[in-house]
């Protein structure tokens, strides 16, 4: 990475300072404050009124105990989280995420993405994130529905249509936000369908939310494939994780006549030479609840189960992460350009590594960053709320048909942006200058609050 200007390091110093034992926040701002020195060059105006510094501050913190009980009747306690990082561009929008590894710094570190990634999408959405370090896995319904409840029992005072709207993130779906928002309805004696989304299709729920992280992904990496007179059809294909975001980046991959052949989940990952067989996946994954060993024992000859291994290990011409943070490391780049890949682009916040990151840029192999390829998801989460604000719903054709234009159009202005600022193909650049550019606007208009 380049040296940073004295002014941005010592942004840097004092947001490190102020953030200590928080890596992921860390590495998150590193990368902006990098991308932004070309910005402070040419236009040194945005580096007044702190406007840098207020950028990286999120507006308001909220930590929370969860306590709840287990079906055996044992007290438990969790924490729960709702970082509201930004709200020049409108209320603050984002998703919550359960799962162990969550503390502050990780929340932090997404609300902050959030904040250029729903700037990017072109809609009236400010950035935040929540979740909490409860563990789903191996939780009965019941359990669940419990902790969903008594999460929002504090949440609820902190969100609302105009304040801020929550949505799904790992851990988090369709099953959890419905126990969240009958929380919120019963707490606030308010059909306010506009304070989540990611809802179900029966009760003010978008039609294509559920896949529009993974089909926006895919396409985005269409896109890039096209700057280069290249397509998806016939490549060899690997998505990580096996999730919301993996399933449906999966199932675009597919319809676009590529040929997935591995995924993953935190135990291990599956090698299919004949291609994903998506409806066992799904069965597994979305009905079922079960690890992914159980796609080997039932899809049977030809398919490996690689228990611990590396993902990336695997051959092929396209590589999707899709699972989590930092599961992407240097040396899995190198193995990945040594094996021919052509295109990265990221459907999980930030599972490439710094290191990983440069690879692929030195190798001109072409990368794009989580706060625009996966901003597909949120995008259709405002797509939600539009419906939602003029109580009405749109068919699938119409709402995938939009969030195919978004993402078209993100695509071009990160690419378009990265020209103007003087390093073309630089996608990571192109997103954080042009999702800078539109929040900094908006916060200098809106005076120092
Ligand atoms: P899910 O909970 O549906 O799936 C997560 C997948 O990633 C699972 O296969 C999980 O495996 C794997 N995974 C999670 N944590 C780890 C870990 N620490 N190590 C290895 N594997 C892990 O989540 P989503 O698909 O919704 O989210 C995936 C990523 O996409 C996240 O980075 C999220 O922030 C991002 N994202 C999600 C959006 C959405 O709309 N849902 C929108 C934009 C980005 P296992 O089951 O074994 O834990
Ligand atoms: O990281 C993300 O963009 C999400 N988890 C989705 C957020 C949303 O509000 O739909």
């Amino acid at each position: 990475m380049p040296q940073l200007t004295e002014r941005l390091a010592a942004i840097q110093a004092e947001v490190h300072r102020r953030n200590a034992g928080e890596p992921e926040f860390h590495q998150a701002v590193d990368e902006v404050l990098h991308s932004l020195n070309r910005v402070v060059a040419k236009h040194p105006e945005y580096a007044d009124m702190a406007l840098i510094e207020r950028i990286c501050e999120p507006e308001r913190q909220i930590i929370f105990r969860v306590p709840w009980l287990d079906d055996k009747g044992n007290v438990h306690i969790n924490r729960g989280f709702r970082v509201q990082f930004n709200s020049a561009l409108g209320p603050y929008k984002g998703g919550i995420r359960f799962h162990p590894s969550v503390n502050v710094g990780i929340i932090k570190f997404l609300g902050f993405e959030q904040t250029f990634k729903n700037a990017l999408t072109g809609m009236p959405i400010g950035g935040g994130k929540g979740g909490s370090d409860f563990d789903p896995k191996g939780k009965s319904d019941l359990e669940i529905m419990r902790f969903c409840q008594s999460f929002m029992t504090e949440l609820h005072r902190h969100i609302g249509e105009y304040t801020d709207v929550p949505a799904g993130d790992i851990g988090v779906g369709g099953r959890e936000i419905g126990y969240m928002f009958g929380a919120y309805k019963r707490l606030t004696n308010k059909y306010e369908a506009g304070v989540l989304t990611g809802k179900g299709l029966s009760y003010g729920g978008s039609r294509a939310r559920t896949e529009a992280t993974g089909y926006g992904t895919a396409a985005f990496a269409r896109h890039m494939m096209e700057t280069r007179k290249d397509g998806l059809e016939g490549r060899k294909c690997i998505v990580s994780g096996s999730g919301n975001v993996a399933i449906y980046a999966i199932e675009k991959l597919q319809e676009y006549g590529a040929k997935v052949i591995a995924c993953s989940d935190s135990s291990g990952y599956v090698v299919d030479k004949d291609g994903i067989d998506l409806d066992l996946l799904k069965e597994i994954k979305e009905v079922r609840r079960e690890r992914l060993s159980a796609y080997q024992e039932e899809r049977g000859k030809g398919v490996q189960y690689i228990k611990d291994g590396s993902v990336w290990d695997v051959e092929c011409e396209v590589a999707l992460p899709c699972a989590t943070q930092n599961e992407l490391h240097g040396k899995d780049a190198k193995k990945l350009v040594k094996n021919g890949v052509k295109v990265v682009a990221e459907g999980a916040n930030m599972p490439c590594t710094p290191e990983a990151i440069e690879v692929f840029q030195e190798s001109k192999v072409l990368f794009a960053p989580g706060k625009a390829a996966n901003a597909g998801g949120v995008a259709t989460s405002a797509l939600e709320m539009q419906q939602n604000a003029s109580r009405d719903s749109w068919t699938f054709e119409k709402t995938a048909g939009r969030l195919d234009e978004i993402m078209k159009t993100i695509h071009d202005d990160c690419a378009a942006t990265a020209e103007d600022y003087g390093a073309p193909g630089d996608y990571v650049l192109g997103a954080n200058i042009a999702g800078f550019v539109r929040v900094a606007d908006a916060m200098r208009a809106l005076g120092v609050v």
